[in-house]
């Protein structure tokens, strides 16, 4: 049985203290981590503070971003190794806004990938399609060639843990999300590219999320799909009694 994972990405939202406030609203009041895992996706600076807040509880927090290196000369960027030492349980990678907004290429979100991995540390990565894609057929092709791409020198024993999110371009942040048989379509199509390039055992394993404009009146729906083990929530989870009463619905 793989666990569901209910991740909120804050994208630019939110201030340290406003950050805590949530956490501490929130973490008396989850299902039990044993049944589901809950994570929230943060701004870098309030990342620590969260950390310390969720400390005596089972809520993961979640980097939106990491540079592929340690340290060094790289002026403004995110050191995989700073996030994991501020309590950062799993790092955000690849998503659909990073890719058209800032250049991210499948090879750079590749190795943040590896980088991720070395600093201890569990990637969440994105994978997207455009309606384009979709309607001409080529989905299929362009679905496996990112995946290949960004999971490229990730072994058996990484994947395993990994987490993907699928998120076509369409639904994100659009506030109009993929009808639930397209979302479950995309999670499937992925689980066979992992089963083809690892193994059915690894496709089996692999926890799938939906992301796309996700809130209370689709989740419900989302969640019951096979192939769909979680989801990744946008702006509907900025919202603490939102945020829960999504979670409870999942569980
Ligand atoms: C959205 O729903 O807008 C997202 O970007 C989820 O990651």
């Amino acid at each position: 049985m793989r666990k569901p994972f209910v991740a909120a990405n804050w994208k630019m939202h939110k201030n340290v203290q406003e950050s805590v406030d949530f956490i501490n609203q929130i973490k008396g009041k989850l299902p039990s981590f044993d049944q589901l895992e809950v994570g929230i996706a943060g701004t870098t600076l309030a990342l620590h503070s969260m950390a310390v807040a969720a400390k005596d509880s089972d809520v993961q927090i979640i980097a939106q971003n990491a540079f592929k290196e340690f340290e060094g000369a790289y002026t403004g960027e995110i050191s995989p190794k700073a996030l994991a030492d501020s309590g950062v349980d799993y790092v955000l990678l690849g998503h659909i806004e990073r890719r058209t907004m800032f250049n991210e290429s499948n090879q750079m979100v590749n190795q943040k990938v590896i980088a991720t991995l070395q600093a201890g540390m569990t990637p969440i990565i994105c994978t997207d399609e455009t309606m384009v894609q979709k309607e001409h057929g080529g989905s299929v092709h362009y679905v496996f060639a990112q995946l290949m791409n960004v999971l490229h020198d990730v072994s058996f024993d990484q994947v395993k843990n990994i987490i993907i999110s699928y998120e076509p371009s369409w639904a994100v942040g659009a506030g109009q999300h993929a009808n639930p048989i397209l979302a479950e379509e995309g999670c499937r199509q992925i689980r066979q590219t992992i089963a083809d390039s690892y193994s059915y055992e690894v496709a089996d394993k692999i926890r799938i999320l939906y992301g796309g404009s996700v809130n209370p009146d689709n989740i419900e729906e989302l969640m019951r799909k096979r192939d769909i083990d979680g989801v990744l929530i946008g702006r509907a989870s900025l919202d603490a009694d939102n945020f829960l009463s999504m979670v409870n619905t999942v569980n």
